[in-house]
């Protein structure tokens, strides 16, 4: 811009707004001269006015707003079976305005920035996938597709819990029901340390088949006791030829609030978030005392006492010290469906036919026979019992039976502390 004036009259440039419109040349000058300016991209939408005050005259600039464009950080994400949540930033001039919303809501849902204004960020949320087929959704944002690709969940067999490298599917599992799936959910039952399955994994799951899968409904109810491994047994040996499939949770525990059930007991039992409800100790597993068997040998019998009638109970427990080699020698009238005791230091059987025992009476259920003088401190690492004919849970403690004339607070085993 040109300035006209009388030699020796000075005169200075100044600008109303020097974060846009800058004077690069002629801040000040004297009579005739030129006033050089600059002026940078408009961010926003709107257009803006400054003016330039040289000497008492005020000239004008106007720039015009920004065209509203927009732009996607990225053209889409992908999502693991197990859902998830991840955002995606938009670009644009200030003051265009620019809104988000998903293809379907029934699984795909934006948490935050659903309208924005300028540059902003759109947050999703990705719930799991329940079935083996990928989908896809999108979220439409200020008229651009941002793809999100979820992985279809995995899907392993009930009960197929052996082999395993992991607890999640689909790293265990060989597609075939066998006895060495039947020993896995034995002592994981039992509750042998190293044996039970991370909470909320497949394999866990896998191994919770009471109750059992119907055609329309899951089964399994977040716990694993006998009846999950009465199941399992039935399926090992054909007599229930059900063969359920279940899709993988991905490591997601159960919501309550998804659960129809209208027992608030059973909902949170599912869900997982409580302890199962306390039952009335009806009976007891005890040990005796260590009694000398051979030279080299000792032995602990093991009792089922019965604080009630138990009728038809199916029993399980496991026991050791996980030093010693062990072994479990059964009583003849009441051999077990299922023993096991392979493995170093641990004991594990199941009486998966029931047993009946009169209220105040005990049943010699057989001995644990290890080298002499290791079985005084054998550990109870897990136990469970179920009426046959109810299903119902009976609650059994560990006891020590400390034998006649002998205190167990001061026997030599010392096994009432479990
Ligand atoms: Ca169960």
């Amino acid at each position: 811009m040109t300035v006209t004036a009388p030699g020796g009259c000075g005169w200075t440039a100044a600008s109303s707004d020097t974060t846009w419109l800058t004077i690069t040349a002629g801040s000040t000058g004297s009579g005739n001269g030129t006033v050089s300016y600059a002026v940078t991209a408009n961010p926003n939408s709107t257009q803006r006015v400054g003016t330039l005050t040289i000497g008492t005259q005020s000239f004008t600039v106007t720039q015009a707003g920004a065209a509203c464009t927009y732009t996607l950080s990225a053209a889409g994400a992908s999502a693991g079976a197990g859902g998830g949540s991840g955002s995606v930033t938009v670009t644009a001039p200030g003051g265009c305005g620019w809104t988000a919303a998903s293809s379907d809501t029934t699984w795909l849902t934006i948490t935050a920035g659903s309208t924005g204004s300028g540059n902003g960020t759109v947050s999703y949320a990705v719930t799991a996938n329940p079935n083996s087929a990928q989908r896809v959704g999108t979220l439409t944002i200020a008229a651009q597709s941002f793809t999100v690709t979820q992985a279809g969940a995995f899907t392993y067999l009930v009960g197929d819990v052996y082999p395993y490298t992991t607890d999640m599917a689909p790293y265990f599992g060989d597609g075939i029901l066998n006895i060495l799936d039947l020993i896995q959910e034995l002592f994981a039952v039992n509750n042998v340390p190293g044996f039970v399955p991370a909470a909320c994994s497949d394999r866990f799951d896998a191994m919770d088949t009471y109750p059992a899968d119907t055609a329309t409904t899951r089964g399994g109810d977040g716990v694993l006791d006998i009846r999950d491994l009465i199941l399992e047994l039935f399926r090992v040996d054909d007599l229930d030829l059900a063969r359920p499939i279940r899709t993988s949770r991905g490591g997601v525990c159960l919501d309550a609030a998804s659960q129809s059930s209208a027992d608030t007991t059973e909902a949170s039992r599912r869900a997982g978030l409580f302890p199962r409800p306390p039952a009335t100790v009806q009976g007891a597993l005890a040990l005796g005392d260590p009694e000398k068997s051979s030279e080299a040998e000792e032995r602990v019998p093991v009792y089922l006492k019965a604080g009630r009638d138990l009728t038809r109970v199916a029993v399980t427990f496991a026991l050791g010290d996980q030093r010693s080699h062990l072994r479990f020698v059964t009583t003849a009238e009441t051999p077990p469906s299922l023993k096991q005791d392979s493995q170093p230091g641990v004991v594990a059987a199941a009486w998966l036919e029931g047993l009946s025992v009169r209220a105040g009476e005990r049943l010699l259920l057989g001995y644990v026979v290890g080298p002499a003088g290791a079985l005084a401190n054998l550990k109870v690492y897990g136990m469970s019992a179920s009426g046959l004919d109810d299903n119902r849970e009976v609650r059994l403690e560990a006891s020590s039976t400390g034998g006649p004339g002998v205190n167990p607070s001061n026997g030599p085993g010392g096994k009432g502390k479990y």
